[in-house]
């Protein structure tokens, strides 16, 4: 494939980078929410997106099955970022990365004497390094969603999870102690296809690094 690929996930990602393709002269010409196709083209013949998974758009980066991909800091953490670059902090669907309990938890207590926490989170990795800098003792368990659910059911004592509004906390009695770091989106570039490909990458990577907006 001589033209560029950018991988991108539905929802508020590809919402939030439409102006950043404005900017580099890309139109998609539909929207993934409304087809069901996973290749989309573009009004420019040398660009085409494809639409996967958010937690999946570092592989087929790494790959090279796509040349250009945008992914939240959380999902490249957890990936391990092998074979990519990360050119630019798009600063699109921020967010923060938090430990929360349920209301009442004595969290700073249960630190202080040293108690073994059950951590549920789909953040395997970055649960286990900020726990492990803190000196706390972690039995981590993996969840794939929904990790509000686990402290209510007795699974665990605290979740590692995503915050933006509050609201999905708030509506499951937990409370957010603990901010773990700040998140937001990152353009990510194949290695190879930076080398292979300079000519027509280098336009849109610098088009996205003047479209961000802090
Ligand atoms: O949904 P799917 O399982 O396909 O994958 P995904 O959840 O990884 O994808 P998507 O599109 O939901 O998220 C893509 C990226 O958006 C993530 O990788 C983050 O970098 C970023 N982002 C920004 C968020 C949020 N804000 C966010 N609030 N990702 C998830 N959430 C979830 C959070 O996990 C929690 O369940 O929203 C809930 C909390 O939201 P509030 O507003 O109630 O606090
Ligand atoms: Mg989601």
């Amino acid at each position: 494939m001589s033209g560029i690929t950018l991988a991108l996930s539905k929802g508020r990602i590809f919402d939030e980078t439409l102006p950043l393709l404005a900017a580099a002269g890309i139109t998609p010409s539909e929207s993934p929410e409304t087809s069901r196709k996973l290749i989309i083209g573009t009004n420019r013949p040398d660009v085409r997106l494809i639409i996967v998974r958010a937690t999946d758009v570092p592989t087929y980066v790494q790959h090279g099955a796509a040349d250009l991909g945008i992914a939240g800091k959380d999902v490249l953490i957890e990936h391990g970022g092998e074979g990519l670059y990360q050119p630019v902090d798009l600063h699109i669907a921020k967010c923060r990365m938090m430990v929360a309990t349920p209301l009442g938890f004595d969290y700073e207590a249960a630190v202080r004497r040293g108690a073994r926490l059950r951590v549920a989170t789909k953040y395997v990795q970055t649960a286990r390094l900020h726990f492990a800098r803190k000196g706390v003792h972690v039995d981590l368990i993996k969840l794939y969603g929904s990790m509000e659910l686990a402290p209510l059911v007795g699974l665990a004592d605290v979740i590692v999870d995503l915050v933006s509004t509050g609201g999905t906390l708030k509506a499951n009695n937990l409370v957010a102690v603990e901010e773990i770091m700040s998140i937001s989106s990152r353009l990510v570039v194949n290695q190879a296809a930076m080398k292979l490909k300079h000519d027509a990458m280098q336009p849109i990577i610098e088009a996205f690094r003047g479209a961000v907006r802090p």
